[in-house]
């Protein structure tokens, strides 16, 4: 069974992942809002991911025996001043849940729990792919600077991801 502090981290985590889909959705919707469709399709299949994230471990937390506590979902910011600046968000974002998974492994490895350690490792590796992917956007949206044209190219770009659930049903 798991540990109250891994229960206790762990539920926060949950809450955390399902705290990113809100700011992703509130992205997506800010992004549809002004014409860059690509763009919030990338954020929608984002922030399904997150959910995504957030339900497996939810489904750890049982798994282990025990019972997940809740918390309420803070408000996301639904205001940007452009696509360059979300995706500086994005990354940023996704810099801060990296150390939040890192403080759950640290934690599996200081109580020896080592089932909850391999599960973490999955977070773990999908932080560096999420770091990634970010900033790979960003870095094309700094050279596409105020080039309208290759913004759409790049908008045109992101209309193709589609969400694949990492997480096979059990
Ligand atoms: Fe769940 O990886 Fe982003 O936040």
């Amino acid at each position: 069974m798991l540990s109250k502090e891994l229960t206790k981290i762990l539920s926060e985590q949950v809450n955390a992942e399902y705290y990113s889909a809100y700011i992703y959705l509130a992205m997506s919707a800010w992004a549809d809002s002004v014409s860059l469709k690509g763009c919030a399709n990338w954020l929608f299949q984002q922030a399904q991911e997150e959910m995504a994230h957030g339900t497996n471990i939810y489904q750890y937390i049982l798994e282990r025996g025990a019972t997940p506590s809740f918390a309420p979902i803070q408000a996301p910011s639904a205001d940007f001043k452009n696509i360059l600046e979300v995706f500086k968000e994005v990354l940023a974002h996704e810099q801060k849940v990296t150390k939040s998974i890192n403080n759950i492994a640290t934690l599996a490895m200081k109580e020896h729990d080592h089932a909850c350690y391999q599960f973490i490792m999955w977070y773990v590796n999908e932080q560096v792919e999420e770091e990634a992917s970010a900033s790979d956007i960003l870095g094309k949206l700094e050279l596409i600077g105020d080039n309208k044209a290759m913004l759409l190219t790049l908008d045109n770009e992101l209309a193709t991801r589609v969400f694949v659930n990492p997480f096979p049903a059990k």
